[in-house]
């Protein structure tokens, strides 16, 4: 297994589409696992494939306290929702930004797991607002899009100079 580097913001690497993943193979697997690794190593609760600059509709999940429950959605779709939640979010491509974004409270999304066998799973509030978060990924959608055009370019110029700190 591998850590994979996690493009940062605002790289435009990460406003790329996802292509869909037409057969899931010995390295579609392989990506799987160096994702979840890479996730916990972060850590963080998600994430998407477009983060390691993969540009495939995969994305890994983990919610639990206990880190043990990892969620796989190979080609994710979301059938259905309803609600509405403000929740705090934040991205290991944004650190150390944490906004509010509204997203649905319940959704529905169907997928493929890590075998290529079709599933469907209900979720709500944090695992819900994970999977919209990563699947917005996917798009070449950032959470921090859903802010002001203030907010962003603060967080871009704030984001811009810590990476000319650390060169
Ligand atoms: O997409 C990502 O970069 C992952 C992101 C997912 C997410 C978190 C919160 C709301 C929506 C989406 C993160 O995991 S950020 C880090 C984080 O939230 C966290 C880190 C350690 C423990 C618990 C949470
Ligand atoms: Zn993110």
């Amino acid at each position: 297994m591998a850590i994979l580097k996690i493009l940062q913001y605002p790289d435009e690497r990460l406003h790329k589409v996802a292509v869909k993943v037409n057969a899931v193979t010995d390295s579609t697997r392989k990506l799987v696992k160096d994702m979840a690794e890479t996730m916990y190593a972060a850590p963080g609760v998600g994430l998407a494939a477009t983060q390691v600059d993969v540009h495939q509709r995969i994305i890994v999940v983990d919610t639990s306290e206990t880190n043990n429950n990892l969620l796989v959605f190979i080609n994710p779709e979301i059938i259905s929702m309803s609600g509405e939640s403000d929740c705090e979010e934040g991205c290991l491509s944004v650190p150390g930004i944490y906004d509010k974004v509204r997203r649905a409270e319940r959704i529905t999304v169907k997928a493929q797991n890590a075998k290529g066998e079709a599933f469907t799973l209900e979720a709500a509030g944090l695992l819900a607002v994970c999977i919209q978060h990563e699947m917005d990924h996917l798009l070449g959608k950032v959470f921090v899009e859903y802010l002001s055009q203030l907010k962003q370019t603060r967080i871009r110029a704030k984001l811009k100079k810590r990476l000319r700190e650390t060169m």
